[in-house]
C-alpha cells in the first residue's frame, strides 16, 4: 500500500526540507504538509499544504480521515528557548497533540508516527562527553522535560498497544533552507546568516561551550533511514541519540574564517547559556548506527563550506 503521509509543523526548520524530501520520495500527490499559516494554503511546490492547528483534535482527526494517512510525521513543537517563556503552553503542545496521535494509531487510524525527541532530555549531572543512550534523564528545562515525558509515551503506547511509532533524539540542526526559531542551539545557524550578511556576529553562548549538532541533511537522511527500516530493526521505541559533531562557538568561528578570513565575533551569553550548560558536549549514537544504520555525510568543514556557499547564493 502506498503510504499517505501527513507532517505536523512543515513549515519549521526540519519541515520545510523533511516535506521537499518526502515528496521527492512518494510523490507530491500523497504528502499533505500542514502548520499555523493560512496563507500558504493550497498547491506548493512541495505538495499540498493545509492550515493545521494541532491543539486541535477534531481537526487533526478530520484531516487524517479526510486524506486517508497512514503515516504521521509529528513535528509541531515548542524549542527549549521558547518552552522557559511560556512553559504551560510548551507543555500541552509538546504533548497533548502527540498523544492524541497515539490514540488514532491505536485505534488503527494510522499506521505509523515519527516523533522527535532532543538531546534536551538529557539535563544535570549527567557526564558530558560521550553520553549514551541509557544513562538517567533529568532535564531542567520545561523542553526537555516534556521531550522526556513524550519518550515514555511514544514506549508506552508501542509497549502496551505495539503503536508503531519511531523516534530520534535530534541535536542543534544547522540548515540554510529554513531558519531555526527559538532553540538554544540557534547559534550555530545564526552565526551564518550573520557572517554572510554582516561579516560578523554575538553569539549568545559562550565561546567554549560544546554542544552536539548535525548539518540537516544528515538529519534528514536520518529520520528517513529510520521510518523506512523494518519494525524488527527498531529496537528503541522511546528515542535513539544522534550524535552529529560537537563543536563550541569558537572553533565554529574559526571554520567560518577559513572562508572568510574577516569574520569577526564576540560572545554576550544570554538565558540560553544555563540552558546549553546543562546539555551533553557529545553524544554515544551506537545503537542506531547498530540497529538502523544510521551514518552522517557532513563534518564541521564540509558543512560549513556548504552553508556559506548556499546562503551567498541565497542572501545575494
Ligand atoms: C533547541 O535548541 O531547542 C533544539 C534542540 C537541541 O532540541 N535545537
Amino acid at each position: 500500500m502506498t503510504e499517505k503521509i501527513l507532517i505536523t509543523g512543515a513549515l519549521g526548520q526540519i519541515g520545510t526540507e523533511l516535506t521537499l524530501r518526502l515528496s521527492e520520495i512518494y510523490g507530491k500527490e500523497n504528502v499533505i504538509a500542514s502548520g499555523l499559516d493560512k496563507w500558504k494554503e493550497g498547491i506548493t511546490e512541495a505538495g499540498y499544504y493545509e492550515r493545521l492547528d494541532v491543539t486541535n483534535f477534531q481537526a487533526v482527526t478530520d484531516i487524517i480521515k479526510e486524506h486517508k494517512i497512514t503515516t504521521v510525521y509529528h513535528l509541531a513543537s515548542l524549542l527549549s528557548g521558547t518552552s522557559e517563556k511560556q512553559p504551560l503552553f510548551a507543555w500541552k503542545l509538546n504533548l497533548d497533540p502527540l498523544i492524541h496521535l497515539c490514540e488514532l494509531a491505536k485505534e488503527g487510524m494510522i499506521k505509523k508516527i515519527f516523533w522527535p525527541s532532543s538531546i534536551a532530555v538529557f539535563g544535570k549531572g549527567i557526564p558530558k562527553e560521550n553520553v549514551g543512550q541509557e544513562v538517567v534523564l533529568n532535564p531542567t528545562t520545561v523542553y526537555g522535560i516534556s521531550k522526556m515525558a513524550g519518550e515514555k509515551w511514544c514506549e508506552y503506547y508501542f509497549e502496551k498497544y505495539g503503536v508503531d511509532i519511531r523516534s530520534i533524539r535530534y541535536p542543534g540542526l544547522i540548515s540554510w533552507k529554513a531558519p531555526a526559531g527559538g532553540g538554544t542551539t540557534d547559534y550555530a545557524v545564526e552565526i551564518f546568516y550573520e557572517a554572510v550578511e554582516n561579516g560578523k556576529y554575538t553569539s549568545f553562548i559562550s565561546e567554549n561551550t560544546a554542544m552536539p549538532m548535525l548539518y540537516m541533511d544528515d538529519a534528514i537522511d536520518a529520520t528517513i533511514k529510520l521510518m523506512t527500516a523494518q519494525k524488527e530493526q527498531v529496537k528503541i521505541r522511546y528515542s535513539y541519540n544522534l550524535g552529529g559533531m560537537s563543536f563550541t562557538p569558537k572553533e565554529l568561528a574559526e571554520e567560518i574564517k577559513k572562508t572568510m578570513p574577516d569574520f569577526e565575533i564576540k560572545y554576550e551569553p544570554d538565558f540560553r547559556q544555563a540552558i546549553a550548560d546543562s546539555w551533553p558536549a557529545s553524544i554515544d549514537d551506537s545503537a542506531a548506527k547498530q540497529d538502523w544504520g544510521l551514518d552522517y555525510k557532513f563534518d564541521i568543514s564540509s558543512m560549513s563550506i556548504d552553508m556559506i556557499n548556499n546562503l551567498k547564493k541565497k542572501l545575494g
